[in-house]
């Protein structure tokens, strides 16, 4: 519970973006949890930044320029004709050219480069950056939901001041711009849980594990539906302790996806608020500089608590906070308890009602050891 340097990144704009109507992406929640950070007083007790937007240029560090100079000038209008013209790069109805879906874009990679150069610099401890996080944009493509993958982008930066990096993914999702980013190398170990199996993006098998140089610095962690804080615990723990002790990282990249929550409307794990935060308080307590990402999360106000009381846990003031919301802008979206809280529901654990969850640990743990 010691006390770390907090920078919090938030860009007063991020919320006002909007993928189009009916769309389950609603950036509009980072400024739910920014208003929840604010009247819980935790904004004195943390460095506030405002990120420095990223431009073209540094985007093309990792993407192709075709594709960001695409982004650039797509606008609601001209994604038909500039898509006709030969170019693929928004597929399909998840990714849509929204308005302004460049400048968004600019706000969510640059926080996160910025958290990594304060990260590396040695300025703070911890560095959050809510609105990145967005772990399936590849290099000449969006996908699911994301566009430039601000995680990639951060990491680079990293690597530039810092030997090894590691990254742990705890969306419902599979993290797979970022593991295919870093798939032949050894300086970047990338490790997600997610649920495996007829579910987006279908990669992230337990025997996907890297390539020539970077063979075993991909761990994938497949899960199946309901899974709770106990079961997700039993297994985040050994294999995050495992990997620490064979990969020995000089700094963590922790995207902390809340599609993982109990009750959330794309996601199909059975987390509380408390068992998605445990990540954080467990990866934080190693004493390793950090980096703290949003992702995906569709129950806009179940987001905006979980990632406030990570914001709380990163600070170190988890245990003061009150369960009770204080009134606030969007107070009446949390009835009818008005709690920070997400609670289980009674879907089963079929991780354990099958036995699977034993078997993944033991497979994970047993890969690690090869590497020793
Ligand atoms: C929607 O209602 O599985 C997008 C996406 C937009 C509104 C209007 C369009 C209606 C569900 C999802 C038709 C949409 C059909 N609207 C989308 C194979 C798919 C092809 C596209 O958390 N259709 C693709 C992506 C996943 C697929 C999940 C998670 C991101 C992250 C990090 C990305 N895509 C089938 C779906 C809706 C929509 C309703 C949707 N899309 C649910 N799952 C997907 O990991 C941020
Ligand atoms: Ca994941
Ligand atoms: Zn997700």
């Amino acid at each position: 519970m010691s006390k770390r340097r907090v920078t919090y990144y938030y860009d007063p704009d991020v919320g006002a973006y909007t993928y189009g109507f009916g769309h389950l992406m609603k950036p509009q929640r980072m400024r739910v949890t920014h208003e929840l950070v604010s009247v819980y007083g935790m904004l004195p007790k943390m460095h506030i930044l405002r990120a420095k937007r990223a431009t073209a240029e540094v985007m093309s560090r990792f993407h192709s320029d075709e594709y960001v100079h695409f982004l650039s000038r797509v606008t609601p209008e001209t994604a038909q004709e500039l898509t006709f013209h030969g170019s693929r790069f928004l597929v399909g109805d998840d990714n849509p050219a929204f308005e302004g879906v460049f400048e968004f874009c600019t706000i969510s990679a640059g926080g996160s480069i910025a958290a990594a150069q304060r990260l590396a610099s040695g300025a703070t401890d911890i560095a959050i950056n809510w609105a990145g996080g967005l772990h399936h944009a590849k290099k000449r493509e969006a996908s699911g939901f994301c566009y430039i993958n601000d995680i990639v982008l951060g990491i680079l930066e990293l690597l530039r001041w810092m030997p090894r990096v590691l990254y742990i993914d705890i969306d419902c999702h599979h993290g797979d711009g970022v593991e295919e980013a870093f798939y032949t190398t050894d300086r970047v170990m990338t490790c997600s849980f997610h649920k495996f199996g007829e579910y987006f993006p279908g990669t992230g098998n337990i025997n996907d594990r890297g390539r020539g140089k970077g063979r075993g610095y991909a761990v994938n962690v497949p899960l199946k539906d309901g899974i709770t804080d106990e079961t997700f615990r039993s297994v985040f723990e050994p294999v995050i302790d495992k990997i620490l002790e064979v990969f020995r990282p000089s700094a963590i990249v922790l995207q902390c996806g809340a599609d993982s929550l109990a009750g959330d409307r794309l996601g199909c794990f059975n987390l509380t608020m408390q068992g998605h935060a445990n990540c954080v308080q467990y990866v934080r307590s190693q004493n390793i500089p950090m980096i703290l990402v949003g992702g995906g999360g569709y129950t806009v106000k179940n987001v905006a608590r979980a990632w406030t009381y990570e914001t709380a846990c990163a600070l170190g003031i988890e245990k003061e906070i009150d369960p009770n919301l204080p009134w606030n802008e969007y107070f009446e979206w949390f009835g009818p308890r008005y709690r920070l809280e997400v609670v289980e529901n009674n879907m089963d654990d079929v991780n354990v009602k099958d036995g699977s969850v034993d078997d993944v640990r033991k497979t994970v743990l047993a890969q690690l050891s090869e590497m020793q």
